[in-house]
């Protein structure tokens, strides 16, 4: 018989691997933890680039499962930067008293189920194996760095830097240098402004403008602390009765369809003074208000930059508002306002390659001290792909998945049983509060083995079904976001070459997705294979 050693294994020490590990002790289920990094932090460890912060606020944008550390903890911004936040949770970390459980520097090879034990075994960079019941994939939705697609990058002799992996051992030294930056998505937009205080000269190569909207910032109000110190529990479980899984602080309550012109042109202010145009109306998700919420936000980028080429390249013309992942930032544009900052339209001059000095245009040959590589990431199926993952009868993941993610909820894929994935494809993920999702994802993993061990049986994994509804079901609620199918995306795969396009974030809405979870523990899995008997 197979040596079992641990009931669980966590691999992931982001915002759903810490609050797994703490989940998986308060069950009395013996557990281990994996992190490739040297800290706690996940996202928040890797991404310590100059301007890095959150933009959902971080009196949300926290957990709620522990009174003490809502109590204990305090913002020193509403929507809280990097190195806070990977503060936060180490501070979590320590509070539970999880850390001791993870190895770090350590990355996960490659998973197999077996499928006569019905165990998992992880083989590890520390050349360990570890046999265990249950695997929980923390792994983040934007933890694989999208390798930079444009030849010759390896050709460059000055220094390179990828937003995504920014050096935390040593100071990146800009003063004085000529600096190119690479992408424009949220990366690119809140580090150029940082560059451009230090560096002599800032190149910017944008292939796709983004939209960019003013972000939240100053102190919490002390009255919503108290509010949220009162009772933790209740904002938990009203934030997972929301749509995005966050409680904003302005919504418009006027429909745009029962406005009149100047009735839409005053919400659409009153929102943006606000700093949540987005949200300007109640029905702010459908085509028509969605237009006129796009076209207000192009006319107030356009209206800032002060060079009207530089202006006209910046606005997104080609895609809606929300049709990619929109940006953040009260002073991106402004930066172009700047002698030393200079955009080049890589729709107008695309690249052709990267040099030894620098970068290469059809129009013009860029001299660079630097390089930065705001490129993106394999978001959503990457970081799952990448863990090498074998189920029943030999399957690899990644064949599974050759057409693009499939599972069901979001967390279960057919023909792995016991394997969890939350954060990955196919939940409200990047779309909603990433950190309710984290607890609400985890809370139901773990009653999901509460189940199993309470009821006799050994594993479940969903059925085939269930999965291609789930699909459908994803497809069906992308089709009403306006620009969800048609833009290309990171949200779709369309950013990385060759990956198969499919919509990856159910857009159903948070409540509802909540609610679908927790129906299949009520009625006993429906959608699920179980399987009974319990390993050793
Ligand atoms: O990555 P991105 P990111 N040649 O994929 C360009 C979260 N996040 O790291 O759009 C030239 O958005 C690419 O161009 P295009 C957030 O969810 C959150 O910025 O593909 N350009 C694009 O401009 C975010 O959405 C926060 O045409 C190339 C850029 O690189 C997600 O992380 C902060 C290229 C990549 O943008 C990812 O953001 C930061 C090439 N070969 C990140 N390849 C906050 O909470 C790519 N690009 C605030």
């Amino acid at each position: 018989m197979t040596k079992v050693d641990c009931d669980v294994v966590v691999v992931g020490a982001g915002f759903a691997g810490i609050y797994a590990l703490w989940k998986a002790e308060q069950q009395g289920l013996s557990v281990r933890g994996f992190e490739r990094a040297s800290d706690v932090g996940g996202t928040w460890y890797w991404n310590a680039y100059p301007g890095a912060r959150c933009d959902v606020a971080s009196y949300n944008y926290a957990y709620f499962f522990n009174s003490d550390v809502v109590r204990e903890w305090d913002w020193s911004d509403v929507c809280s930067r990097q190195g806070e936040i990977q503060q936060y949770l180490s501070f979590v970390a320590e509070k539970c008293d999880v850390t001791r459980l993870i190895t770090f520097d350590t990355r996960v090879l490659t998973t197999t189920w077996s499928e006569e034990a019905g165990l998992w075994t992880v083989r590890t960079s520390g050349r360990e194996t570890v046999v265990c019941r249950y695997l929980v994939l923390a792994v983040g939705a934007l933890s694989e760095p999208k390798a930079p697609d444009i030849p010759g990058v390896d050709s460059f002799e000055g220094e390179a830097w990828f937003t995504s992996s920014w050096p935390r051992d040593s100071e990146v030294d800009l003063k004085g240098k000529r600096v190119g930056v690479i992408g424009t998505g949220s990366s690119g937009v809140q580090c150029v402004p940082e560059v451009a205080k230090v560096a002599r000269e800032v190149v910017v190569f944008q292939r796709t403008a983004n939209f960019v909207t003013p972000t939240l910032s100053g102190p919490m109000d002390p009255e919503l602390v108290e509010e949220l110190r009162a009772d933790p529990e209740a904002v938990r479980n009203g934030l997972r009765k929301t749509y995005g899984g966050n409680q904003p602080l302005y919504i418009g309550s006027d429909r745009f369809s029962e406005l009149d012109e100047e009735g839409r042109e005053k919400a659409l202010w009153h929102a943006w003074e606000q700093r949540e145009v987005a949200l300007a109306f109640w029905d702010s998700h459908l085509p028509d208000a969605n237009a006129a919420i796009s076209e207000f936000i192009r006319q107030r980028m356009h209206e800032v930059v002060n060079d009207p080429w530089t202006a006209d390249q910046l606005v997104p013309w080609d895609h809606p508002y929300g049709g990619k992942r929109p940006c953040k930032s009260d002073v991106y544009l402004q930066t172009f306002n700047q002698p030393h900052v200079r955009l080049v339209s890589l729709r107008e001059t695309p690249i052709e390659q990267i040099v030894s000095k620098g970068i290469v245009t059809s129009a013009e040959a860029f001299d660079l001290d630097v390089i930065i590589y705001a490129t993106g990431f394999d978001a959503l199926s990457g970081p799952v792909r990448a863990l090498n993952i074998t189920g029943i009868d030999g399957m690899a993941m990644n064949d599974q998945w050759a057409d693009g993610p499939v599972n069901y909820l979001g967390t279960m894929v057919h023909g792995f049983p016991n394997l969890f994935l939350p954060s990955s494809a196919m939940s409200p993920s990047v779309l909603s509060n990433m950190a309710t999702l984290a607890e609400q994802q985890i809370d139901f993993i773990f009653d999901k083995i509460r189940w199993l061990d309470e009821h006799g049986q050994a594993r479940l994994h969903p059925t085939a079904e269930s999965q291609e509804f789930w699909r459908d079901e994803t497809l069906r609620y992308a089709k009403r976001v306006p620009g969800a199918l048609t833009t290309d995306s990171w949200y779709n795969g369309a950013n990385v070459p060759g990956k198969p396009r499919r919509y990856m974030v159910y857009r159903g809405g948070f409540s509802r997705y909540n609610d679908a979870c927790y129906r299949e523990l009520e009625e006993g899995f429906p959608g699920y294979e179980v399987l009974p008997g319990r390993a050793a």
